[in-house]
């Protein structure tokens, strides 16, 4: 089995938000050479690629998910030596790297745009969405951003108007251009010869709208935000974009082992999975079980739906955190215990699928709280108070109980959870029960165990609402999972027979208490165990 193990699908990828990981020159972002610095520790984590967000020159209005130049690196996070460097070095660990590649708008401040905006003659103009105001003098249609307010900026100069989903320093690109097609196709290959491994797509399901700019259609109900008052029939997830997907398929099929994943915007699971198979995409994200309630119910609900949805054609990926959502541990663990984020860790390290971790998760880190002139992110500023925006998911690693957790000898751009002095990875390194320690464990198993990291899955019916149990299966190996959601103590009867001679290999929360009689498997609150069997 190690050897056919194909990196994307059997291992494990780890999140970078790089001005949060590590700063090597004290002006307080973190940079190329800080994940440098730390390939070993990731090395040791037992991780097989990393997605970087993105590290492409960018004015930082949406933090580098505004892009002024595709083919450089931003100077504040090195160059493209350092990038260099970071791939051979990553390389020489079995570590691949994933590249965010955000292509459905770029930074007003990108040369295309400046030219773009010049005069309805320069060679650039139609590279993005200009309409002309309404006949009554307005806004070109009813389009809202994202973001807040309309879609549509104007602009003196040429009296019209562009479009953006995003903030108004994010126009969108024209993917109906065949130019801009081409030159978005062509920075794939610019990276793949640079020797990426993988792409992470934004948004990619947005690259076309309608191409006659139709109104959307209001929805009923109450919505705090305007944005949701609208089906998103016409601004989003038009029927272009598979032959898109084909072609950047097409390119990766060139290169070997390479990997690209979508993330789908306002996209349910169903419509997500279309644009992932054999010529489309390896994989897609999908927030179903991301955003699902603690119960073992949500969450065997939601895993079923997305297993079932790829079937024996694709496989799925699971994540719990990323830099736009509120971090896991913050959403679901009481204060500083670890125990739930230990049950987590169980499920999300043994379902059929690609497991992400987003930096920090594997030690519990925590959302900062942030007062409102704090605020960075262009989103919370916005929506403040009601939504505070995605700042409190970006804070620095913290390394170390060292000034600023070792993250920076300067003033961090953001603060450092006030936790750092405990919750850091040396003090965790150093200590068995940790969550660290347990991620480390966990995840050796996982890479031990073909049925675990290859394996299907079947999900078993449990006799208490609060119990999660599923069988993964390969080769010949058989591994029963059982998660307790509860707060009390649980007793499962595992199933019997000549092919059932269970044996507990893990446990977790209390290994005291979680134990077998007999068939019987006793777990304490949020504990679980996972069985092989040796029968067969
Ligand atoms: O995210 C898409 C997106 O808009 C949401 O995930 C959003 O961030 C969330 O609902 C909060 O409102 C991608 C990137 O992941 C995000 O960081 C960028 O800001 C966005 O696209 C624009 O590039
Ligand atoms: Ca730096």
């Amino acid at each position: 089995m190690t050897n056919n193990k194909l990196w994307w699908k059997n291992g494990i990828i780890y999140q970078i938000y790089p001005r949060s990981f590590q700063d090597t020159n004290g002006d307080g972002i973190g940079d190329l050479a800080g994940i440098v610095q730390h390939l070993d520790y990731l090395q040791e984590l037992g991780i097989d690629g990393i997605w970087l967000s993105p590290i492409m020159p960018s004015p930082d209005v949406d933090f580098g998910y505004d892009v002024s130049d595709y083919h450089t690196i931003d100077p504040k996070f090195g160059n493209l030596q350092d990038f260099d460097r970071l791939i051979n070095e990553a390389h020489k660990r079995d570590i691949h790297i994933i590249m965010d590649l955000v292509l459905n708008h770029t930074s007003d401040q990108h040369r295309w745009f400046q030219e773009s905006r010049k005069s309805v003659t320069n060679p650039y103009h139609d590279w993005y969405l200009w309409r002309d105001p309404n006949p009554q003098g307005g806004l070109p249609n009813n389009w809202l951003s994202h973001f807040g307010g309309t879609a549509w900026e104007y602009d003196e100069t040429l009296g019209k108007y562009y479009y953006h989903m995003f903030n108004k320093h994010q126009p969108d690109l024209n993917w109906r251009n065949p130019d801009v097609r081409s030159m978005m196709l062509d920075i794939f290959r610019y990276w793949l010869d640079k020797g990426v491994d993988g792409f992470r797509l934004d948004v990619f399901n947005n690259y076309y709208k309608d191409k006659d700019f139709r109104d959307n259609p209001t929805r009923k109900g109450f919505n705090i935000r305007k944005f949701d008052s609208f089906e998103h029939l016409y601004d989003t997830s038009q029927p272009e974009m598979i032959d898109v997907v084909k072609d950047i398929r097409a390119i990766l099929d060139q290169y070997p082992e390479r990997y690209v994943v979508g993330e789908t915007f306002m996209a349910d699971s169903a419509h997500a999975r279309t644009y992932i198979g054999e010529d489309r995409l390896h994989a897609g994200f999908d927030y179903a079980y991301t955003h699902s309630n603690f119960s073992a119910k949500a969450f065997g609900k939601a895993i079923q739906y997305w297993d079932a949805l790829h079937g024996e054609e694709a496989w799925p990926n699971y994540f719990f955190n990323n830099h736009d959502t509120e971090r896991s541990s913050t959403r679901f663990a009481k204060g500083e215990d670890d125990s739930i984020l230990k049950l987590l860790a169980a499920m999300h390290l043994t379902v059929r699928g690609t497991p992400y971790l987003y930096y920090g998760e594997e030690i519990g880190m925590r959302d900062i709280s942030l007062t409102r002139s704090q605020i960075q992110d262009p989103v919370g500023r916005y929506y403040w108070p009601f939504y505070i925006g995605r700042d409190g998911c970006r804070s620095p690693m913290q390394w170390n109980a060292q000034e600023n957790a070792g993250f920076t000898a300067g003033k961090p751009w953001l603060h450092v959870h006030k936790n750092y002095k405990v919750r850091n990875v040396a003090n965790q390194s150093n200590s068995p029960a940790s969550l660290l320690s347990f991620y480390k464990q966990l995840i050796q198993l996982r890479r031990q165990h073909p049925a675990l990291n290859a394996g299907s899955i079947k999900l078993l019916e449990a006799p208490d609402k609060d119990l999660l149990v599923y069988e993964r299966s390969a080769e010949g190996e058989r591994i029963l999972v059982v998660l307790n959601f509860g707060k009390s103590i649980k007793t499962y009867q595992l199933p019997t027979g000549e092919f059932n001679q269970w044996e507990l290999i893990f446990v977790g929360n209390d290994a005291i208490t979680s134990h077998m009689s007999e068939n019987n498997l006793h777990l304490p609150a949020y504990g679980f165990g996972i069985l092989i069997s040796r029968s067969e």
